[in-house]
């Protein structure tokens, strides 16, 4: 019944957090739902939700408990002062008494994004998962390897880069271009141009003047690490050869 009472509070305050959000017409949080009279056991999680090493969350967000893609319990934040985080007590409600798998999502409010978590747990009626002062630490996928048409709104965010490989500042592990690329070979001036300015630069690197790490990766046109004459031939002529 404890469980029960906690969700039915839980179940309001995101209706309320919904119809706030819908009024001030910014935020589109997820309409995850659960009766918990449809259900003959319960069991709770105290989670602490992660993004990377930093702790998230807040009494406005959310986190939800899903069974087979089901919604079976959903709670806002509850800050917790002792340790001055937010938790989230999340009820889990199921039929079965063992075998379900329990994953778990959490919507930011500020951000209005939704992610999966990582963790999962094994349903047991009346388990309680983690305590308040040692609750579960969950952590947001962010699995930028996978397909990116399955990203949750934070991949979305984080698994940004540049996705040219002829860039200098391109990132393989980056599967979502963010137009943050620059950089090309040859070009030492960053100017989008390939000519004889990037040669006087070449040769005057070679004569002694200092030179930065992007001029040494765009200047070294044969890719053997160093900066020579050899280098001023093959520029001049692709200069030749694209003009
Ligand atoms: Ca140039
Ligand atoms: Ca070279």
């Amino acid at each position: 019944m404890y469980y029960k009472n906690i969700n039915r509070f839980s179940t309001c305050s995101a209706v309320l957090v919904i119809m706030l959000g819908i009024i001030l017409g910014q935020l589109d949080p997820p309409d995850w739902f659960v009766d918990p009279y449809q259900f003959e056991y319960s069991a709770n999680i105290v989670a602490l939700v992660h993004l990377e090493d930093e702790v998230v969350g807040s009494e406005n967000d959310l986190m939800a408990s899903f069974i087979n893609g089901e919604c079976r319990g959903v709670v806002n934040g509850l800050y917790f002062p002792p340790d001055e985080v937010v938790l989230f007590l999340v009820p889990i409600f199921s039929n079965n008494a063992s075998g379900d798998e329990v994953t778990f999502q959490y919507y930011n409010a500020e951000q209005d994004a939704v992610g999966s978590l990582v963790e999962t747990v094994e349903f047991v009626p009346d388990a309680i998962f983690g305590s308040p002062m040692d609750p579960i630490i969950v952590h947001i996928r962010l699995d930028c390897a996978q397909d990116p048409d399955h990203f949750n709104d934070f991949e979305m965010e984080y698994c940004q880069g540049c996705t040219d490989p002829s860039a200098y500042n391109w990132d393989p592990d980056m599967p979502v271009d963010d137009g943050s690329c620059y950089g090309q070979w040859g070009d030492s001036n960053l100017d989008e141009s390939i000519d004889i300015l990037d040669v006087v630069v070449l040769m005057l690197i070679i004569l002694g003047d200092p030179v930065s790490e992007y001029q040494q990766w765009a200047l070294d046109t044969n890719f053997d690490e160093t900066l020579t004459v050899l280098d001023v031939i093959i520029l001049l002529e692709y200069i030749l050869d694209n003009n």
